[in-house]
């Protein structure tokens, strides 16, 4: 595989499902109380909450971790106490990195929570509200050069529309495109590069989110010349939203050379939103980590666990036993991929599938681009009355697959 099995599992915390993360839900109020929130003063807490936070990583071995902006400091009365608030707070967070080597995966900026990002960012119909963004996403990038981050995420929130009445989608999406190269700018500036993300979800919670699906965004990135400094972070319960499985949307991704990290999580078969469950769904990360293993691994992404607990689980306990069953999930899948990828389980079925184009002259010549439409022609006016189809055989491949999950 090219590199250890442990190295496939390189597995990041989200502050905003561990430690942010309260209960409240749109019906309720929060159910969860934490014994790190000690503190009436909002800086103070601040701290307290980057202490469990690692302290959670390391109890759980994790490597790796991800924020937004909004997670780890208060707001303040304005944009400068924002700064200065995330200075302080970066400092704790680095020297908390120097003492356990725990890394940044990726940090990102809430741009979809405040009043000012009720029309989006960079999608907006206000040059202001595109303007503080900017402000946070450059902030952001100074962040992660100084945590040395890995990657940077844009998951477009309410970059999107809800009707196209009054809507110019075509200026949107430029000003989006406008708004990347100003990341991408930035970065080069500043000498410190991460891996840009882009994050596709549909449906919410705009009505349309420009960034739909793996193959929506790849044509957005195609269209405004960003594939240079851009892939996709995709997530389990995103792919389903948009009708996928989560292996299309890695197998998309990997198709143009985009597959870069991965929010790990899932949906409920039953219900249409992302209501981010921990992976235990062997069968679906199994057909997952096949993608990722046939990508040669995510680097330099990781698997982030984009999953809360219902508020109904409110004990820490809970927590850290939902990330353990999705850690454990993960690597039984990992077990399974590397097992189908040895025994060539899935290769030698799409090769036999396929076989007419590699054993015959005529499927020969469609692969290496020298078969005409009217050289093909001919050929079907002789030969093809006889085409004889083969069955699929998919139930037998489906049952046999099932061996495959550890
Ligand atoms: C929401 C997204 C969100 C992003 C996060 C980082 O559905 O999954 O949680 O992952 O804002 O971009
Ligand atoms: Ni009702
Ligand atoms: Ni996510
Ligand atoms: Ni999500």
């Amino acid at each position: 595989l090219g590199k250890t099995m442990k190295e496939h599992l390189h597995f990041a915390l989200a502050f905003w499902h561990t430690i942010t993360m309260d209960g409240s839900d749109p019906f309720g109020y929060a159910t969860m109380q934490r014994d790190f929130d000690d503190s009436d003063d909002e800086m103070v807490r601040a701290h307290h909450r980057v202490d469990a936070f690692f302290e959670i990583m390391q109890k759980l071995g994790m490597e790796y971790f991800c924020f937004h902006d909004v997670d780890i400091a208060p707001q303040g009365n304005s944009l400068t106490e924002f700064y200065a608030n995330l200075d302080e707070i970066t400092d704790h967070i680095k020297e908390k990195m120097d003492e356990t080597g725990i890394k940044l995966l990726w940090n990102t900026a809430n741009m979809f929570s405040h009043p000012r990002y009720m029309n989006g960012v960079a999608s907006s119909n206000s040059a202001e509200v595109f303007a503080y963004g900017a402000a946070q996403v450059k902030k952001g990038l100074d962040l992660n050069k100084k945590l040395n981050g890995a990657n940077y995420v844009f998951w477009g929130g309410r970059e999107g529309y809800e009707s196209l009445l009054n809507t110019d989608l075509i200026l949107e999406n430029d000003n989006m495109g406008r708004f990347f190269h100003m990341a991408v700018d930035y970065a080069k500036s500043i000498d410190h590069l991460p891996q840009f993300l882009i994050e596709p979800k549909p449906k919410e919670p705009m009505k349309h989110q420009y960034d739909f699906d793996a193959a929506t965004a790849m044509a957005f990135l195609q269209k405004y010349d960003l594939t240079d400094y851009f892939k996709l972070n995709l997530e389990t319960n995103h792919a389903w939203l948009a009708g996928h499985t989560f292996d299309h949307e890695l197998n998309v991704a990997r198709s143009y050379n985009a597959l870069g990290s991965i929010d790990a999580n899932q949906g409920d078969y039953l219900l249409g939103w992302d209501t981010d469950e921990f992976p235990t769904l062997v069968v679906d990360i199994t057909l997952a980590m096949y993608q990722i293993l046939k990508n040669g691994g995510l680097n330099p992404g990781g698997i982030n666990f984009d999953a809360k607990v219902r508020r109904t689980s409110f004990e820490m306990d809970d927590l850290i036993l939902a990330h353990i069953a999705g850690m454990d999930t993960y690597a039984r899948a990992l077990k399974g991929a590397a097992a189908m990828i040895e025994d060539k389980f899935l290769e030698d079925i799409v090769e036999e599938r396929y076989a007419s184009y590699k054993n015959t002259e005529v499927g020969r010549s469609i692969l290496d681009g020298t078969a005409t439409l009217a050289g093909l022609a001919e050929h079907a006016l002789k030969e093809g009355d006889k085409i004889e189809l083969k069955s699929n055989h998919l139930e037998h491949i489906k049952s046999v697959l099932n061996d495959y999950l550890v």
